[in-house]
């Protein structure tokens, strides 16, 4: 049995204050049966870290990007080893706010996959097709391609110790969900897929379902076989709707 998992992608948004009253209201609700990460930009992540273990939260932590490199003149960039250095232990690889808005390829994601597995943090690894390629009948072609590139660098073992997210990226930020079962369908297909390779990490992988979940949709997207959780933007900015979700989810 896999245990559900909810991913918040805070993207470009927080503050000091803001992150301080997310933990402070969190904090009053009850512990639930689901495992929580939380993706900040980077320059929060070492003091949520300390303020999810001193308020006891079962949070963890994780970046939204870390660098293809191992360290060097790459100004800006954050390496992989410099996240496990601050204890934080998962992070987001190939979202499509980088794929398509950065021109991150398949290739750079496996990069940054293969980085962030050798130094021992927990990939997420983002897959989704555009609402072009959705409509010439392209969506399988596409994920399939994300996903090999990175199982081709790590494997599906190392991919299953993190989760692989499948966002539209015409659901992304928009409102619009894929329906329960157009996403069943493509993680159906992308759990097949890590089948072939290594049935016992099929089993065990998360596949989480990201783009416009909200309280009012989470439950029946999770209620699907193969949705493992949700990897939630917009939503997750509001501790009560994030907690919501995660409800939605055990
Ligand atoms: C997709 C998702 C989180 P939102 O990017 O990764 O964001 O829930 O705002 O669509």
């Amino acid at each position: 049995m896999r245990r559900n998992l909810v991913v918040a992608n805070w993207k470009m948004n927080g503050s000091l204050e803001a992150n301080r009253k997310w933990v402070q209201e969190f904090s009053a609700f009850s512990p639930l049966d689901t495992e929580l990460v939380v993706c900040s930009p980077f320059v929060y992540l070492n003091e949520l870290q300390q303020s999810f273990l001193t308020s006891a939260l079962m949070i963890n932590t994780g970046a939204q990007d870390c660098s293809a490199h191992e360290n060097g003149a790459f100004t800006g960039e954050v390496s992989a080893a410099m996240l496990r250095d601050i204890g934080c232990p998962w992070v987001i690889v190939g979202h499509s706010e980088r794929r398509h808005g950065l021109g991150e390829t398949n290739e750079i994601v496996a990069a940054k996959a293969k980085m962030a597995v050798q130094y021992g943090l927990r990939p997420i690894v983002c897959v989704g097709e555009t609402l072009e390629e959705r409509e010439a009948g392209r969506t399988s072609d596409v994920v399939l391609s994300q996903l090999n590139a990175v199982l081709d660098a790590i494997g599906a073992e190392a991919l299953a110790s993190g989760a692989l997210a499948y966002e539209p990226v015409w659901a992304i930020g928009t409102g619009k969900t894929a329906t329960p079962q157009q996403a069943e369908v493509v993680h159906a297909a992308l759990r097949d897929s890590v089948e072939s390779r290594d049935p016992r990490a099929a089993e065990a992988l998360r596949i989480l379902y990201g783009g416009s979940v909200k309280p009012s949709n989470a439950k029946e997207l999770f209620a699907c076989n193969d949705i493992d959780g949700g990897l939630i933007g917009g939503a997750s900015l509001k501790a009560n709707e994030f907690y919501e979700i995660a409800q939605a989810a055990c």
